[in-house]
């Protein structure tokens, strides 16, 4: 089913959500920078861009305000982050219409994003009275030693379209609270949710009253711009989502001047269906997984293994539900599967469908649907049944394309599973404690998500977030993530009267 469009003028209802969420006009009037939404295709608005230099002075400013911002109580610096969760609430309705019109989202998964936003804060400001370091046995009488954790300074965050301004949340609420600076380059695909993400961020503070000037950032420019800041030595760590070619570039850059990276980079997500699934539960599950965001999330599920008992059952029903699934205009319907976010967006699907087939894949779905725009790319959900792991099935493709496959054997269906460079997020579909505890284990699934009954996306922010291999090994968010953002110091201090050293070691001067 196609649900066609009917009225909404993006143009105007883009400039109206702006104006109430208070970003001001001449940041994106007038500008050389366009910016389109993939709902209808029009552009919607052309954004000031800065120069090298004025990112430069922004990073500079950041550091400064980061030197009096280290000083602060870290629960007092919860407070702003506690507002920042208040101006979210009150924001959610707008800033989630802006986030559906800017990269496509449907409506629930527009006011979701938001909502993560908001989880992130409040676990930001519990996590504010949490950060602490352990007391270590020391070898030596009267001496005690410990770890302390300090605040790094100005933390680059480098987001991808997909989650415009979730992603930025759960750096920059632990960021805040660990007692540092934010300068965030928003993708340039989706630069107004940053601004309007600015513009509520700077409620909060100034709510809070004496936040030092020029705490957070936004630098709205292209990749020479996201170069500044991932080259720049005032700025420790970068935490940058995109894909892996991006963080192949990224990651040696920052570690030729001994910068971190968060990396939270491609994947290509792998489901197992087992003998003994709950097949109506896995089936909502994949359909999530797999056409939810429009296949657009770094954990929407591309690849799924189905055992040759249940692959006649569950096969079917997952064809009949792509079949049925409804594509549409995510402003006007109640479409589950809005656009894709561009041109690009949709040669990639179309070449990696050819590819399939020329490796034996058999299509159900992939068409372009036509909703009466010419520069928007919707299109129906792709399942392919592939005879095996092979040609595109390894790589990710950032579009609704699911490729099936048939297994006989567990541990052939596991090692299938991880031959692949991402390892981002995983599921098994399986009642069976020996086969599930298995894939949780040591020979198991080697990302850094890995689930049992559920699917591969839609992460909760409390866990720990991110994947191993290509994927880059970064984690953000919940768990204890938040020591990515801090400097450890290990301190001994001797509350004796003799100076004992280490290891035996005499050194006896007279
Ligand atoms: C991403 O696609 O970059 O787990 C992030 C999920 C979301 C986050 C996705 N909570 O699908």
């Amino acid at each position: 089913m196609n649900i066609a469009t009917k009225t909404v003028n993006v143009v105007q209802e883009t400039a109206a959500l702006l104006e109430k969420l208070g970003v001001s006009k001449d940041l994106y009037t007038g500008g050389d920078m366009a910016s389109f939404s993939p709902v209808t295709g029009e552009q919607i608005a052309s954004l000031k861009t800065v120069t090298a230099a004025e990112a430069a002075a922004k990073i500079e400013k950041a550091d400064a305000a980061f030197r009096a911002w280290r000083l602060v109580p870290a629960p007092k610096r919860g407070e702003l982050i506690r507002l920042l969760g208040e101006e979210l609430r009150a924001h959610k309705a707008d800033l989630g219409r802006l986030v559906s019109i800017e990269a496509g989202k449907i409506t629930s998964e527009g006011l979701g994003e938001v909502q993560e936003m908001i989880d992130i804060c409040d676990f930001a400001v519990g996590l504010s009275r949490q950060l602490y370091g352990l007391t270590i046995a020391t070898e030596r009488p009267g001496h005690r030693m410990m770890e302390t954790w300090h605040p790094l300074g100005v933390i680059g965050v480098i987001s991808a379209f997909n989650f415009p301004v979730a992603v930025w949340a759960w750096n920059a609420a632990l960021a805040i609270v660990c007692g540092n600076a934010v300068v965030w380059k928003p993708s340039e695909k989706t630069p107004l949710t940053a601004l309007a993400s600015q513009a509520i961020l700077d409620r909060a503070i100034a709510r809070f009253g004496d936040a030092p000037d020029g705490l957070t950032q936004v630098l709205i420019g292209d990749r020479a711009i996201g170069e500044v800041l991932v080259d720049h030595p005032k700025v420790p760590l970068v935490s940058a989502t995109g894909s892996t070619r991006m963080g192949r570039d990224v990651g040696p850059r920052l570690a030729k001047r001994f910068a971190r990276a968060i990396l939270e980079l491609g994947g290509n997500n792998g489901g197992i269906v087992c003998p003994s699934a709950d097949l109506d539960m896995a089936l909502r599950a994949i359909a999530f997984g797999a056409m939810g965001t429009a296949g657009q999330r770094c954990t929407t599920l591309r690849r799924l293994f189905v055992h040759e008992s249940v692959y006649d059952q569950l096969v079917p029903r997952l064809k009949k539900a792509y079949s049925s699934v409804s594509v549409g205009n995510p402003l006007e319907s109640t479409a589950l599967v809005g656009p894709l976010v561009d041109k690009p967006a949709f040669d990639n699907m179309q070449k990696a469908l050819s590819e399939a087939k020329a490796h034996g894949g058999s299509i159900t779905g992939g068409e372009r649907v036509d909703l009466g725009h010419a520069n928007s790319y919707y299109v129906k959900p792709a399942l392919v049944e592939m005879p095996k792991q092979a040609g595109p099935v390894t790589e990710e493709t950032f579009a609704p394309i699911l490729y099936v496959m048939k297994y006989s054997d567990f541990d052939a269906a596991v090692a299938d599973h991880n031959a692949v460079g991402a390892g981002l997020s995983s599921s098994i579909f399986t009642l069976d404690l020996q086969e599930a505890e298995r894939f949780l284990s040591p020979d198991g699934s080697d990302c850094g998500i890995a689930n049992v009954n559920i699917g591969t996306s839609g992460a909760e922010i409390g866990g720990a977030f991110g994947g191993e291999k290509e994927t880059g090994g970064g984690r953000e968010s919940g768990s204890d993530a938040w020591r990515a953002y801090m400097r450890r110091a290990t301190n001994t201090i001797n509350y004796s009267k003799a100076l004992p050293l280490a290891q035996g070691v005499s050194f006896d001067i007279e």
